[in-house]
């Protein structure tokens, strides 16, 4: 399998998080693509390409051009009132509020995102672009009739809706992906996710839509991050019913209590679907030591979730989203790749 991988990620390199309630180092670091990198030379996957520059008019399929400007001049926005800190919002339009676009950054990011958890940087445009690219591009190598590819993308994306970021997320790189696919004919896309948090970004993108499929397994929102999204009713809407499918499982769900039904469920709704590609979003934090996430799979489990995957007998690209227990991140997500090719 190839797989596609830009060291541009290295760009996004934040100093701080808030994290119960504690400005932390960020658990959504460098470290973590350079491991996964290292793991899948190692385990032999397959070669190593790097991405083509992504179009700002593919990025327009996914995202307003007002939050794509806002995400190319935030950081210089936010030295010129605050200096070389990293960009963190700290106010939010809640439910009493107006959703205007204020004129000052502070106001700006409030409105662009929905937490305290991801900084802009210096490098952040340079980052998610990249990360964007490498998305593309996989999707570029499926069409030319790669039976699989791994892009190796970071940050994450599966946070960040048309225009929000958030969850460690600025670009929704699967959904780019999504739409480089049917730029290139694909007609029926189906989208898994796998990471541990609900992919609000992704659903909220394509929820209205008929012709994109939605599935996730994900920590239940009422006990988890992001909190309001994510629920088992929530299903498409106009002629999008009935495309949108939520797993939520409740903290301590490991392999063969809930997570592998879970999982079978899922695909079972995909394959009902009937669609003519898959797009994997692939989380690795649903592993038993992840330092944020509450499900207990363990690295032997990894290979399953990629011979499930591979039984779905599409075209399929795996698009890296979160995954934070540094050691064993690179192992096991180069786990799921070896199981799906085994
Ligand atoms: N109590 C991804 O995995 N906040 N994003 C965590 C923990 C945000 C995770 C708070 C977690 C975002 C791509
Ligand atoms: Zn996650």
């Amino acid at each position: 399998m190839k797989i596609v991988f830009s060291q541009d990620h290295k760009f996004q390199d934040g100093k701080s998080e808030l994290i119960d309630g504690q400005i932390q180092p960020p658990v959504e670091k460098p470290a973590r693509a350079e491991q996964i990198l290292s793991a899948v030379t190692e385990a032999r996957i397959g070669e190593v390409l790097a991405p083509a520059p992504v179009d700002r008019a593919l990025l327009q399929t996914v995202h307003t051009p007002a939050y794509l400007d806002f995400l190319e001049t935030a950081w210089d926005e936010w030295v010129a009132a605050h200096g070389d800190w990293d960009a963190l919002p700290l106010d939010w339009p809640a439910r009493t509020f107006t959703h205007r676009v204020p004129e000052a950054i502070d106001g700006k990011m409030g409105y662009y995102s929905f937490d305290a958890g991801t900084p802009i940087t210096s490098g952040t445009w340079r980052a998610v672009t990249a990360s964007a690219s490498v998305a593309a591009t996989g999707a570029t190598l499926v069409a030319d009739g790669e039976r699989a590819v791994f892009s190796l993308c970071r940050p994450p994306g599966h946070h960040a809706a048309a225009d929000v970021y958030g969850g460690y997320c600025f670009i929704n790189n699967a959904a780019v992906a999504v739409e480089a696919l049917r730029a290139r004919g694909f007609s029926r896309p189906a989208i898994i996710d796998v990471d541990y948090h609900h992919g609000n970004g992704t659903q909220a993108i394509f929820y209205g839509r008929g012709d994109v499929f939605f599935a996730s397994i994900h920590a239940d929102p009422r006990q988890e991050f992001p909190y309001f999204l994510g629920y088992a009713d929530e299903t498409g809407d106009g002629a999008g019913e009935g495309a949108n499918a939520n797993f939520p499982l409740r903290w301590g769900t490991g392999w063969k209590s809930g997570y592998e039904e879970a999982l079978e469920a899922a695909l079972d709704r995909i394959a009902a679907y009937g669609p003519d590609v898959l797009v994997v979003s692939l989380g690795a934090d649903t592993y038993h030591e992840d330092p944020i996430s509450q499900f207990t799979l363990d690295t032997d489990d990894f290979p399953r979730i990629g011979e499930h995957l591979k039984r779905a007998g599409l075209p399929t690209l795996f698009v890296m989203e979160g995954g934070y227990a540094i050691d064993a991140l690179g192992r096991n997500v180069a786990n799921v790749l070896s199981g799906f090719e085994g």
